[in-house]
């Protein structure tokens, strides 16, 4: 394994605010953390150390996610970025759309080109990616999903890489409000426990460019609530509870599958739209391991074909655009 350095004490981004100090406040009594958790802002950013703290633990318990500023240097934020170009051109010039059962999408670029907007099982063209998600920085997170939890990066869709941008040719500009425990009620045909789900973001995304929004303390409503409380996918309006989780290149978020959360498209065009995320499955149910051989499961099918038809419109779009 090489290139992989460690966080050095990069300075802050100049808008960034610092992340809590938790030096004094790594024995706190687990009462103590929830007390203070309670007061602290929800845009509060936490440091991954070598244990995740008292603070962490209550702040994740009660609203539902946490952020862990910029656990990737720059240097490894830009070698993700450019690793995902490559496989990225190294599916068009193979003509790959789907790795392991779980189809890649593009849409339609700036440019009039395709352009990557979802990809699974992302580290399975670059041992880098897979040695970055699988560096031993990320043991307190692992602990975190449960003792004897495990990173898929062969397992589920392995590692989701997205890429939202909002252009007449785009499949995919936002997401629609959506719990993740859906696809498990699909994968494991039964409501799931407790999940978290584990991603890191690339790009600096203030609350006016759209991004990831959550509604706190909504991963532990009812199973009813989680089914129904909106239409998965589908509803995209503004909640008036809604938290948006405001990111810097390098930070890692972790969030409670089972809580309501979507991405709101950027309100720009071109470059100053895009937003990337890649998701890593931690996971604690059997081993379920997939390979080139693996077929689509219905989920995704579902997934896919609504896809297709938005990829179609999309293209219409893009043409008139263009004209
Ligand atoms: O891009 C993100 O940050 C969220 C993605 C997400 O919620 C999902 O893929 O289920
Ligand atoms: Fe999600």
């Amino acid at each position: 394994m090489s290139a992989l350095s460690l966080v050095s004490d990069d300075a802050l981004y100049a808008d960034e605010p610092a992340p809590l100090d938790e030096s004094e406040l790594l024995k706190l009594s687990p009462l103590d953390a929830r007390t203070l958790a309670d007061d602290l802002p929800l845009g509060t950013r936490f440091t991954l150390r070598e244990d995740i703290t008292p603070v962490q633990w209550a702040f994740l318990q009660k609203y539902g996610f946490l952020v862990f500023a910029r656990v990737c240097s720059p240097s490894e934020v830009a070698k993700v970025l450019s690793e995902v170009d490559r496989i990225e051109k190294l599916l068009l010039s193979t003509g790959q759309t789907e790795i392991c059962g779980v189809p890649v999408w593009f849409g339609t670029g700036e440019d009039g080109q395709p352009k990557l907007q979802r990809m699974g099982f992302s580290s399975m063209h670059s041992e880098w990616l897979e040695s970055l998600v699988t560096d031993a920085r990320f043991e307190p997170v692992r602990r975190l999903i449960g003792e004897n939890a495990r990173i898929g990066t062969r397992e589920k869709d392995g590692v989701v890489f997205n890429q939202y941008f909002n252009e007449p040719g785009s499949l995919r500009p936002d997401l629609a409000w959506h719990t993740d425990a859906l696809r498990d009620v699909f994968y494991n045909g039964e409501m799931p426990g407790p999940m978290l789900n584990v991603g890191f973001h690339f790009d600096r995304i203030k609350p006016e460019d759209g991004g990831l929004r959550l509604i706190p303390g909504t991963h532990t409503q009812s199973a009813w609530s989680t089914l129904f409380h909106k239409v998965h996918f589908v509803t995209n309006d503004d909640d008036p509870r809604e938290v948006m989780v405001e990111t810097w290149p390098g930070d890692l978020t972790v969030h409670d599958g089972r809580a309501w959360h979507r991405v709101k498209a950027s309100p720009h065009t071109g470059a100053r739209s895009l937003r990337r995320s890649m998701y890593v499955p931690y996971v604690i149910d059997a081993y379920q391991p997939k390979d080139e051989n693996s077929k689509t499961n219905a989920y995704m099918r579902v997934l896919d074909a609504a896809m297709r038809v938005k990829g179609l419109l999309a293209k219409r779009r893009d043409r008139k655009a263009r004209r």
